[in-house]
């Protein structure tokens, strides 16, 4: 069944370049999360992501692939988010290599499963924004323009505020959101600890934590809303 992404409060991202055990893979997958998102920005081939779909089918989880190399294009995936960079100067970040893919496997889609994310790079040290070559906009009021160019003017039914790695601006986020009519706003970057999941859920409307999944398993658990609240979490040296 294709599942309701625009129902999705909270998502672990996890990266098919970086190794999880089974047992830390079973407590993501059962954690209560609303979706297991895999991607990264560098590292990923046809072979690990296939492995990871495999070791996540294993429970009810939804599992989306956030495409951004068409050689890892495993079909078996519930969704396919299609991040498309809005603030690079790099048409083939924007177009280019979307279209180059759909060139060689446009027969091959369920277009019902494909999911356009109009995505905002907002670290400049993150590897997404170095690949891509985002520039980082100048202001609230600069990203509020891309989130009015992603909801209005493309259409698209996510606008992703990523900040990969760091922890972002909520005042930000909350001046993209403002923007926004249809799109959902994911936010993802630097969540690490439960107190900063609930800040940026209050602000977005979905929010994604990646890299803590790997750092303090425990911590990213707490993560998940309605488990925010686990004070036996929190003695690790992110808690503020
Ligand atoms: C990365 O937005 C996600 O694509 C999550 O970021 O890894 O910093 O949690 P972190």
């Amino acid at each position: 069944m294709k599942p309701d992404y625009t129902a999705w409060r909270h998502v672990f991202k996890l990266d098919p370049d970086k190794s999880i055990d089974d047992a830390a893979l079973e407590q993501v997958c059962r954690s209560g999360t609303d979706a297991v998102v895999v991607g990264g920005s560098s590292g990923i081939t046809y072979d690990n992501t296939a492995e990871l779909l495999a070791r996540v089918r294993a429970y009810e989880v939804a599992c989306a692939l956030e495409l951004s190399d068409a050689e890892a294009a495993v079909p078996g995936f519930d969704l396919y988010l299609l991040p498309v960079v809005l603030n690079t100067p790099d048409g083939d970040w924007i177009t280019g290599l979307h279209q180059k893919a759909l060139r060689h496997y446009a027969d091959r889609l369920d277009w019902e499963r494909i999911v356009p994310e109009g995505y905002v790079i907002l670290n400049p040290r993150s590897m997404a924004a170095r690949v891509s070559g985002a520039r980082k906009p100048a202001d609230a009021g600069d990203l509020r323009a891309f989130a009015l160019l992603a909801d209005r003017i493309f259409r698209m039914p996510i606008f992703y505020v990523e900040y990969s790695g760091a922890w972002g601006d909520m005042a930000w986020v909350r001046e993209a959101k403002a923007g926004l009519n249809e799109a959902r706003l994911f936010y993802g970057g630097g969540i690490r600890t439960p107190e900063q999941a609930e800040e940026a859920a209050a602000a977005a409307d979905t929010i994604v934590v990646g890299n803590l999944i790997y750092e303090n398993l425990p911590l990213a658990l707490a993560t998940v809303p309605g488990k925010r609240k686990r004070i036996e979490t929190r003695d690790n040296e992110w808690y503020r």
